[in-house]
């Protein structure tokens, strides 16, 4: 089984900041997300048997969706999962574009996507017990991508590792 999931990756500038923010901010005794492995998920398949492959990679081809240009303006404490967050501005209409895209053309391929309703955030840091305020992120900072990205999730010893197996162009007139 492949544990899989649709994301946008940062640019390594934006990396940078966000990998700067978390270590300077990140509570003592929690888990600092690697940055590497910082992203923003779209959609999570979950563990799928890898002869299901074939129709991830036509269902993330099939996408048409302009690039995707926001701005991370908060951090936030999510108590129940234990994660501190960086959150987008509500209401980005490109951000939405693309997540409904990518989960029309899952569902067109009977792929199982999340029920949750979509909260379109990045995993700073893991395992936060302290309860901690929300605050801004000052200055905000700006994620464009241009590129989805289908990546498998793995259990090494080192800790979770994202390993890319497609990527997929943004270009609405494709
Ligand atoms: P998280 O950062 O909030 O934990 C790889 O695990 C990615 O898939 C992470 O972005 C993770 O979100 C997300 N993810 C893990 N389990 C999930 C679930 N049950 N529903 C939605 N997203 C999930």
């Amino acid at each position: 089984m492949l544990r899989l999931f649709v994301a946008l990756w940062p640019t390594p500038a934006l990396r940078a900041r966000l990998a700067a923010w978390t270590r300077e901010h990140a509570p003592e005794g929690a888990r600092p997300v690697p940055p590497d492995n910082l992203h923003l998920t779209l959609a999570f398949l979950g563990n799928l048997p890898e002869e299901r492959l074939g129709a991830v990679h036509a269902a993330g081809a099939e996408v048409r969706a302009a690039p995707v240009s926001m701005q991370l303006t908060r951090i936030e404490h999510w108590a129940r999962p234990r994660l501190l967050c960086a959150v987008p501005a509500i209401g980005n209409a490109a951000c939405a574009a693309l997540m409904i895209a990518l989960r029309q053309a899952l569902i067109t391929h009977q792929l199982p996507i999340e029920s949750r309703p979509f909260q379109p955030h990045v995993t700073l840091v893991r395992k936060v017990r302290k309860p901690l305020t929300d605050c801004d992120l000052c200055p905000a900072l700006t994620w464009s991508s241009d590129r989805l990205k289908l990546v498998v999730s793995e259990s090494t010893q080192g800790g979770v590792r994202y390993r890319e197996l497609a990527g997929w162009p943004l270009d609405a007139r494709k």
